[in-house]
């Protein structure tokens, strides 16, 4: 299986926690290779630019204050199978739904804060790494 490429986010409830080294320092060691990272504060519209698929759920509003209400880091990581590798490895949405182990199983707290994003398909990956990174940041992505 070739390495691929998926698009990270540490939300804001991690860094709240001070647990977003925990969480890629854990994905570091089930193999993933960090190519891209920042840590940044999300306006309002890129919040809602990046979770406009979801513009009709009644969570909306909630997941874009949540996303802008401090800190988060987008990450490119760089796996076998990367895409459907960090699926598996963040656990189900809701945490308490999440296999023993995973991301959400071990740092987060709820549905809403639940620690971390994960691209899921290559297209959203591709997709989702230039909203928030330049060519030049993915040159090691290649
Ligand atoms: P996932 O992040 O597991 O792919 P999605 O794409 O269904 O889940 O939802 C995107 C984000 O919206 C989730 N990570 C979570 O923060 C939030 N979310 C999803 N469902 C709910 C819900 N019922 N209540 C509150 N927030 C939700």
């Amino acid at each position: 299986m070739p390495d691929t490429h998926t698009l990270t986010i540490v939300k804001p409830d991690a860094f709240a926690s001070a647990k977003a080294g925990k969480i890629i320092a854990h994905l570091e060691a089930q193999g993933f290779k960090v190519c891209a990272a920042r840590v940044m504060h999300l306006t309002q519209a890129q919040a809602e630019e990046f979770y406009g698929v979801h513009r009709e759920r009644p969570f909306f509003r909630s997941l874009v204050s949540f996303m802008t209400s401090g800190p988060c880091m987008p990450l490119v990581l760089e796996k076998a199978d990367a895409v459907a590798s960090l699926r598996k490895a963040i656990g189900a949405t809701d945490p308490k739904e999440a296999e023993k182990g995973t991301v959400r199983a071990l740092f987060a707290e709820s549905k809403e804060r639940n620690a971390i994003h994960a691209s899921d398909s290559d297209e959203n990956a591709a997709r989702e790494s230039r909203f928030f990174f330049s060519e030049s940041e993915l040159l090691a992505a290649h």
